[in-house]
């Protein structure tokens, strides 16, 4: 190839990106700590372009001002609320803002070194990192009784409102071991017990537990010890 048309080539591939290096930033400049996971967060390939993850194509479809590259993102208390990748974390509490408040141009929310990707489901927070971001009213989670435990634990809450509530167990390194509840329950004092079991019936070893409550966009979670 002449060097002449080297250099067109690559100018012509330098004019065709630019709208797309545009469209880049000004995306995730509206949304909470864009910045931290780029292009990446929208989409399947770190470089942006191509084929959309979970969260990009939940935005596109229900998060623009309008359709196609001239949308604005729509940042608020619904997106935040969703957990598009499926992760167990809400869109909110993986990028910092888990009432979804944070408006384009504010100061980072939250901690942006916990910020992790909502659109990818490999990519989640530890579990005790999310840990009262706020606080609604209506839920108050309890301490394990007994601890330490052997053989099972009940985890018990209060909600003054009903909500969608979902309970998880994760061991000391932050993997899921149990899934115990994600249901609708009613106000009032509920106990779920815990049998020291992972998700196949399996018996766990001693060792510290994190059990996790989400109720609704917000997420609490306290420690427990199975004690052999
Ligand atoms: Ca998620
Ligand atoms: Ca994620």
């Amino acid at each position: 190839m002449k060097r002449s048309s080297i250099l067109f080539t690559i100018t012509a591939i330098m004019l065709f990106s630019i709208p797309f290096l545009v469209g880049r930033s000004f995306r995730v400049a509206q949304l909470p700590n864009g910045n931290q996971i780029d292009c990446a967060m929208c989409h399947v390939s770190q470089f942006g372009g191509g084929p959309k993850n979970a969260f990009g194509q939940e935005v596109e479809a229900n998060f623009l001002t309008a359709p196609g590259s001239a949308g604005q993102v729509v940042w608020n208390a619904q997106l935040a609320a969703l957990d598009s990748d499926g992760d167990g974390f809400t869109n909110g509490e993986e990028l910092q803002d888990p009432d979804g408040t944070w408006t384009a141009g504010s100061p980072a929310p939250g901690d942006p070194t916990l910020v992790t990707n909502p659109g990818d489901p490999d990519d989640k927070p530890n579990p005790t990192s999310v840990h009262n971001l706020h606080s609604p009213l209506y839920f108050e989670l309890h301490n394990n009784y007994p601890n330490p435990f052997n053989p099972s634990t009940n985890i018990s809450f209060s909600l003054t409102e009903g909500a969608n509530v979902r309970v998880d167990i994760y061991n000391s390194i932050g993997a899921l071991v149990s899934s115990l509840a994600n249901e609708y329950y009613n106000p009032g004092n509920h106990s779920l017990k815990w049998n020291a079991t992972d998700n196949s019936g399996r018996k766990l070893e001693s060792g510290v537990y994190y059990y996790r409550v989400s109720v609704d966009g917000y997420a609490e979670t306290k420690q427990m010890v199975l004690l052999k």
